[in-house]
């Protein structure tokens, strides 16, 4: 039988400037849910990649001195290099100036004009660059430096007045209040699914979807004076990877997306926009798109010109990658803001990571390795005590499934991180070392249920650092095909010999700042 298919996409990144936390904590998200669904036994299809058309692209080409394909190539590249350095799994990194997606973009163009829902018409308004977003005038205000500005976003917009093709967005207002309604799992967080929808209730206008007076971009077919929109040929990219129009193709079977992970600046091009482009053209909607909250920088808004913005891969050299990524998903329950502060970054570290999960193995392990000749412990007769633990460990692969099917990562880490608690208070109470002249038997079984409650936990940590948890599972000599979920049962063997352990998080010290 064949697995159950899950498709996540990232945004794809827009490559007029390297990549910043904001972008590494979506992909994160992504790839700890990738890793779990594959550890769960599911078809898993990830997918990440840049955003290279329009004309913010094309100013920072410009300003940079060089050629829009010449400037893509080399910022794309470093959006490459963060999925390296963050460890992430993606199955692919898609381009948008791939011919394959020109391909995809014209079909879904044509596929539009054949329903009726494109026309041709003027655009008068203002745009925002930045954004890559038109608005109305009521949406935009004049500062105190006569510049006007986006209210939402603070960019600063343009007078845009072109020919232009539309997209019939506003057919579209009752038909996705309809299909919001009998999907309440399409949008998350909840508070967002509201905004959306009353954003839509205050009825739509057409979209204006090709722009004449810039040319980096996908032509609109039969009539290349017309670069497509932006937003609508970035959108397309999630069909693109399955072989769209070739609905033939191997790939089409991750279509629809169980997953679209969004930043909540732009869940109105993912929840408004996309559902209606894609039941103009007959195509299934994705399953859901959730929108996670933005971070600023010690109490700061991040932004180039503050200068204060944080470099993910600085973030990992200093701190170690998985308590980074740990960090980012524990510290803030997703779907909020959040403020990224280094000292709460350094308490995680040496509280949940050096002090909890790390001491735990750590001394489990080592007396382990002293008074059990390096072998998993006998397990003799347990006792209420041991079965409690090991049931709480047990009952936490229903508990993070569930959590992580909402996206609460926060939670899934926090029901995770309770049983490192009980566990340790379980070594206290159990006091191993003294059963050593009294009791060895007990003392073998206690450490045998701890030994198996670090294997289940760390089984479920997996996708959050996996490297770190590897590690732990090589100590505990768990053979690498029974590291998945399927496996969750398989206990450990009496006997296996272990290799010496070692620590896996280390304390983090702060360099002793100098004086002046
Ligand atoms: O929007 N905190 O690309 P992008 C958290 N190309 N997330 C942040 C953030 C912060 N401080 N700053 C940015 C685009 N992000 C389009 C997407 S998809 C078809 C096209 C997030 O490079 C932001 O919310 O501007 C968004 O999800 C992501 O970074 C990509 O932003």
């Amino acid at each position: 039988m064949s697995s159950r298919t899950y498709y996540i996409t990232t945004p794809i990144y827009y490559v007029n400037d390297v990549p910043h936390i904001g972008h590494a904590y979506t992909s994160l998200a992504c790839d700890v849910l990738a890793r779990f669904m594959r550890l769960d036994g599911r078809d898993v299809h990830f997918l990440t990649g840049t955003d290279e058309h329009g004309q913010k692209i094309e100013k920072a080409a410009a300003a940079a001195g060089m050629a829009p394909q010449a400037f893509t190539d080399k910022v794309s590249q470093s959006f490459r290099d963060l999925v390296v350095a963050m460890n992430y799994s993606p199955d692919n990194f898609i381009r948008t100036t791939e011919p394959r997606h020109y391909a995809a973009c014209q079909a879904l163009w044509e596929k539009l004009v054949a329903a009726g829902d494109i026309y041709l018409g003027k655009y008068a308004g203002w745009y925002s660059v930045r954004d890559e977003t038109y608005f109305v005038e009521g949406e935009t205000e004049v500062g105190p430096d006569n510049k006007r500005r986006a209210i939402s976003t603070g960019a600063e917009v343009e007078w845009v007045e072109e020919p232009s093709y539309f997209f019939k967005l506003s057919a579209w207002a009752d038909r996705l209040l309809t299909f919001y309604e009998k999907n309440p799992d399409f949008i998350g967080p909840e508070s967002r699914r509201n905004e959306v929808i009353s954003f839509v209730k205050g009825g739509l206008q057409d979209l204006s979807v090709s722009r004449t007076s810039f040319s980096w971009g996908v032509p609109v077919p039969g009539d290349s004076k017309h670069i497509m929109y932006v937003w609508l040929d970035a959108l397309t990219n999630y069909i693109t990877e399955c072989g769209y129009p070739d609905t033939n193709n191997p790939l089409w079977k991750y279509w629809p997306a169980d997953l679209h992970m969004v930043g909540k600046d732009i869940i109105r091009f993912h929840c408004v926009f996309w559902p209606a482009f894609l039941m103009a053209a007959g195509l299934a909607l994705p399953k859901r798109v959730f929108a996670h909250g933005w971070w600023t920088n010690e109490g700061q808004k991040i932004s180039k010109s503050l200068g204060n913005v944080i470099d993910p891969i600085e973030l990992a050299k200093t701190y170690g990658l998985d308590p980074v990524r740990y960090f980012l998903l524990r510290e803030v329950p997703f779907g909020n803001d959040g403020d990224f502060q280094r000292r709460a970054l350094i308490g995680r570290l040496n509280g949940d990571l050096a002090n909890a999960y790390g001491n735990l193995c750590q001394r489990v392990l080592s007396i382990v390795g002293k008074s059990c000749e390096g072998k998993v412990p006998a397990k003799g007769p347990l006792q209420a005590a041991d079965n409690a633990l090991l049931d709480r460990a047990h009952g936490l692969l229903a508990i993070v499934r569930m959590e992580l099917d909402e996206q609460a990562f926060h939670r899934a880490l926090a029901a995770i991180w309770e049983v490192i608690a009980d566990a340790n208070r379980y070594v206290d109470a159990q006091a191993p070392w003294a059963l050593a002249k009294t009791d060895p038997a007990r003392r073998d079984t206690v450490l045998w249920v701890l030994a198996e409650t670090i294997r289940r936990v760390t089984l479920l940590v997996q996708p959050f650092m996996p490297d770190s948890t590897a590690k732990i599972l090589d100590q505990l000599a768990v053979p690498t095909d029974s590291r998945t979920f399927a496996a969750f049962d398989r206990e450990l063997r009496p006997g296996t010999t272990l290799p010496k352990p070692q620590g896996v998080f280390p304390r983090f010290v702060e360099a002793a700042k100098a004086e002046n």
